[in-house]
């Protein structure tokens, strides 16, 4: 597909140097300055949207789903802490992902993704200096699907950001929730304020929801967010495009098969080669 009819050009012009340009990327990093997250709303047109969907829905069948429990930090429980300290507290996850290869490299998504100049607006916005694009084949460019059920429960990133574009939203829930910078890069973690957050009794909690064809750059390592319960039967889709800070990053063996039930020859070639897994 043309990026031409998938992409809003008008009011963000990715493919052309200027001025519009420039206003838009200045407003989005004033946005992650400000709330760590920025909406760039109405980023596809209509007929991106619609083809989007037409997407989602064709290749739901391939989503691999898994179902387990979670804390806040992704970690194992602890005994000796306290019964009702945030790392303690464990919650309900199920979660779909579409593996990247299961999308034509003409389709809807590869095509948005895929555009010229894409990659180089969403840096400039995150103001990252070492920017490349995952080179996971399963997972560069993926669909997130929810059903009714328990989201995506309250979590800190392990990666820094999260570059996602929204497709359809659930019947009912499924919003977006959020408190920015409650902690911070020097150990702070702020366990009451996180505890508040879990009783949903915080009062930093900001909460949307995304209207299809948004684009949002969300920080998220310090800022614990999750997207809320849902019910109907509309599915909730997002898609996730990812980016990392060194070339020719992959998933870890064990990662790839949690997250997309495969593991690849590249994926094995390369494990051990890596200091690190910051990517969600
Ligand atoms: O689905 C979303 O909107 C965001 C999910 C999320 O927090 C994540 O993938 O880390
Ligand atoms: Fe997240």
């Amino acid at each position: 597909m043309d990026y031409r009819d998938l992409i809003n050009l008008k009011r963000y012009p990715v493919d052309q140097y200027g001025e519009v340009l420039d206003d838009r990327i200045a407003a989005v990093q004033a946005e992650l300055t400000q709330d760590r997250c920025a909406v760039l709303s109405g980023f596809l047109t209509e007929e991106g949207i619609a083809a989007l969907k037409e997407e989602a829905d064709q290749s739901a069948p391939h989503a691999h789903c898994t179902f387990n429990q979670t804390n806040s930090y992704f970690t194992e429980d602890d005994p000796n802490l306290p019964k009702d300290h945030p790392n303690r507290r464990f919650y309900d996850r199920s979660n779909a992902f579409v593996p990247a290869d299961k999308f034509h490299t003409t389709g809807a998504l590869r095509s948005v993704f895929d555009a010229p100049g894409f990659d180089a607006f969403i840096q400039n916005c995150l103001q990252e200096k070492h920017f490349f694009r995952y080179a996971d084949p399963l997972a560069d460019a993926i669909i997130n699907l929810a059903e009714a059920g328990p989201g995506f429960p309250w979590h800190f990133d392990t990666n820094n950001y999260n570059v996602t574009l929204a497709i359809q939203n659930a019947e009912i829930g499924g919003e977006f929730e959020y408190a920015p910078a409650i902690r911070d890069a020097n150990g702070n973690e702020n366990f009451d304020e996180v505890s508040r957050v879990l009783d949903g009794t915080s009062e930093k909690v900001k909460r949307f929801n995304l209207q299809p064809g948004d684009l949002q750059l969300f920080r998220g390592r310090y800022s614990l967010h999750r997207v809320a319960p849902l019910t109907g039967s509309r599915r909730r889709y997002v898609a996730i495009l990812s980016y990392v800070e060194w070339p020719n990053m992959v998933a870890t063996p064990e990662r790839a098969k949690q997250l997309y039930g495969r593991v690849l020859p590249i994926h094995l070639e390369r494990a051990g080669l890596r200091s690190d897994t910051l990517i969600d």
